[in-house]
């Protein structure tokens, strides 16, 4: 399937959830497993079709925006800060979730304090090499949990996963973790990213399946 059928065929299943009266919930669940989703042992792969093919030696990541310090950083000196590892689950919009993944790399609050965003940052834009975006507020990417992983089971995250580097945001649907990641802008309003432009909740929380807008 081509890259564009395959963008509508999913841009078209959530304006079809939607029709079909699927809408977020108003408390949300407590439960380990989120509503409506279904626990899978498998990683299974989303992507748009393309896995982009980053050398080491010509990656670098981007922290810029509304900050006082933006920074480029290559491979070598992104993999020399401080590193964190965390086991997390992960949930997918299209409802398969899987259980105690361990991701190891830098954890965003290290890049956080690295670039010193001004106090009016209050949006995250992320990209990645495959063209992908996408938005979440400041406020949940401090989370403890959330990280530009480069590592998965102690192994370097494999390309179709999204290596060389990936961001984790366990607490939300894992739309809003970029593969491949090439960016990361501080933003003083919100912009909407890739799905999130095409029909996909800007909440994206999993316990209150706000899966499309
Ligand atoms: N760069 C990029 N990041 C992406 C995507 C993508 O297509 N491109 N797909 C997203 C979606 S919809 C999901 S569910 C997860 C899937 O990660 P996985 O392929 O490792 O399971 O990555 C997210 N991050
Ligand atoms: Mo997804």
């Amino acid at each position: 399937m081509s890259k564009e059928r395959y963008i509508a065929a999913k841009q078209a299943w959530a304006e079809k959830q939607v029709a079909k009266g699927v809408r977020p919930r108003e408390v949300r669940a407590e439960d380990r497993l989120p509503p409506g989703q279904k626990l899978t042992t498998g990683f299974p792969v989303l992507d748009l079709g393309i896995q982009p093919d980053v050398p080491l030696a010509e990656w670098t990541i981007t922290i810029d925006g509304e900050v006082e310090q933006p920074v480029t950083l290559d491979w070598t000196a992104f993999n020399a800060l401080p590193r964190v590892e965390d086991v997390s689950d992960f949930h997918c919009v299209t409802t398969w979730s899987k259980y105690d993944c361990r991701w190891g790399g830098v954890a965003f609050t290290e890049l956080y304090e690295r670039v010193k965003p001004h106090a009016d940052a209050q949006f995250v834009y992320f990209t990645g090499y495959d063209g992908y975006s996408t938005n979440v507020p400041l406020a949940q990417c401090l989370d403890d949990d959330v990280m530009i992983a480069t590592h998965f089971e102690g192994e370097p995250v494999s390309r179709e996963h999204g290596g060389p580097a990936r961001v984790i945001i366990p607490k939300l649907y894992a739309w809003k973790g970029t593969k491949f990641v090439k960016g990361v802008h501080f933003l003083t309003a919100d912009k909407l990213g890739f799905w999130e432009i095409r029909g996909y909740s800007n909440g994206a929380d999993p316990w209150k399946e706000e899966r499309y807008a």
